[in-house]
């Protein structure tokens, strides 16, 4: 089973934690986001990370990947089981996925990802129009939706990772938001981190932030 992508994407983050939670090993091909490699785009025709293979199947798609793995490996779920709980855990990840990536992960973007690249300064008016006129809603919304204790469908599934994944990249670019305002979400995020299948791969990411930041 082989990954393309690189670690601190959200999207290649869901794919290796649904293949850590399921116990299955795979090869990680680092593959930059928008790549053109006219190999790569046999896999993923527009560009962007994760791909993935398994055998002679090649696709690419987070969410599609992972319902591949849920489908083929069920031993351990990452989807709840009830049609309405698989609908909203499905519709979690997309919110996840959608909205959360738009509105967090641009904190990372702008303040680390941007000066990498070599495209010029933060656009501090962009973060603050997405803080004041987005993050609200956004904040509102995961706090009616996250439980008190443990993950959203019982033990941790796709969605949850999906949920987490913005607030560790908006993290990396300094987001925060009070935790006395949105406590459910608090210590959510703080379970989804602390999971078992989470730990060593935000370990890697904190090795490779060392390594491009400083
Ligand atoms: N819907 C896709 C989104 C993947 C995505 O946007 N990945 C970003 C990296 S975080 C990317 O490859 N961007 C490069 C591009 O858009 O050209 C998924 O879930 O895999």
């Amino acid at each position: 089973m082989k990954v393309h992508g690189v670690v601190l994407s959200p999207f290649v983050r869901k794919v290796l934690a649904v293949c850590s939670l399921k116990g299955l090993e795979y090869e990680l091909d680092p593959v930059m986001p928008g790549s053109t490699s006219p190999e790569y785009l046999q896999i993923s025709p527009l560009g962007k990370v994760p791909a993935f293979e398994d055998g002679d199947l090649r696709i690419s798609d987070s969410s599609v990947i992972c319902e591949y793995l849920e489908e083929k490996y069920p031993g351990v779920a990452v989807l709840p089981s009830s049609p309405e709980d698989r609908a909203r855990s499905r519709w979690l990840e997309e919110y996840g996925d959608s909205k959360l990536v738009e509105t967090l992960s641009p904190f990372f973007f702008e303040r680390k990802v941007k000066k990498l690249l070599g495209q010029g300064e933060p656009d501090e008016a962009r973060l603050q129009r997405l803080a004041e006129e987005e993050v609200p809603q956004c904040m509102a919304y995961v706090e009616s939706q996250v439980p008190d204790s443990g993950f959203l469908f019982g033990d941790i599934g796709t969605a949850d990772i999906a949920l987490a994944g913005p607030f560790i990249n908006g993290g990396y670019g300094g987001y925060e938001f009070d935790p006395a305002v949105y406590p459910k979400t608090a210590t959510y995020l703080d379970r989804v981190k602390n999971h078992p299948a989470v730990v060593p791969l935000l370990a890697a990411e904190q090795n490779v932030l060392a390594k491009m930041f400083g």
